[in-house]
């Protein structure tokens, strides 16, 4: 975390805040992130599809991955959103990668990163991410909130990322609509789908929740829906598959 930190204060001093402003003055318009998502057991489920070169589990996913092809697959293949890493020391991802998925596409765009700081989330307005995540676990709750805010004001959708119960207080006091549930234990790194049912239970009506990790096809979504989650987060398994439009279809 603090080599993290110590990153982005780097990276602060490469865009100084007078181009910042001038690239959110031409940013591009924003798509709905939220409208794609939902709890509800009679429409087909909605998946956010992820594009991530490598993560730090299991290495290297897909070393021939080009991202506006891959967006473009998700897209036709019917994902309700895509989620690009842009995290560079254990996800091989970058900015570049979320701009080139976003613009080969008409779907709006999760930035999947560590973002701690209130420049992080400009950047990523900026940058033309239409929805950010914030992970409850590496926020405390005043920054948490102070984030959450800014992004609202930019017009940008939060994921809140939450993975155990203790983190869902804070998370719907930083306002959250939409809740990822990590099945994985990013401490262990080992994957429970039945967690994010579980956990979605104790949620407040109309907060949405979006199911993360570990998802690997039709039954395991068969499963989750069973227990009452409709909306998921696939990466490794669509990232590795040789016909990524054909999985989504399945
Ligand atoms: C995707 P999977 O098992 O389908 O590849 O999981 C997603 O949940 C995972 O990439 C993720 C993540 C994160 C990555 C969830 N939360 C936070 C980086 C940071």
């Amino acid at each position: 975390v603090e080599k993290r930190k110590l990153r982005i204060d780097e990276a602060q001093r490469e865009r100084p805040e007078a181009l910042l402003s001038a690239m959110l003055s031409q940013r591009p318009m924003i798509r709905n992130f939220g409208a794609g998502l939902h709890q509800n057991a009679q429409k087909p489920a909605a998946i956010m599809a992820e594009i991530k070169r490598r993560s730090p589990s299991k290495g290297e996913l897909n070393p021939d991955l080009n991202p506006a092809s891959l967006a473009k697959a998700y897209e036709k293949g019917g994902a309700a959103a895509l989620s690009v890493l842009t995290e560079p020391d254990f996800f091989g991802g970058s900015l570049e990668d979320m701009q080139a998925a976003r613009s080969a596409t008409l779907l709006p765009v999760l930035r999947k990163d560590f973002i701690f700081t209130p420049y992080q989330v400009l950047e990523s307005a900026a940058m033309g991410a239409d929805a950010i995540l914030l992970i409850a676990r590496i926020l405390d709750p005043k920054r948490h909130k102070e984030l959450a805010n800014l992004a609202s004001e930019l017009g940008l959708t939060v994921l809140h990322e939450i993975h155990g119960e203790e983190e869902i207080f804070q998370t719907l006091d930083a306002g959250a609509r939409f809740v990822g549930i990590n099945n994985r234990d990013l401490a262990t790194f080992e994957t429970d789908i039945r967690l994010a049912p579980r956990m979605a239970s104790l949620l407040p009506k109309g907060v949405i929740a979006v199911a993360l990790s570990g998802i690997r096809g039709p039954e395991d979504i068969a499963v989750s829906r069973h227990l009452g989650v409709h909306s998921f987060l696939v990466g490794e398994s669509l990232v590795r598959s040789p016909d990524p439009e054909k999985d989504l279809k399945a």
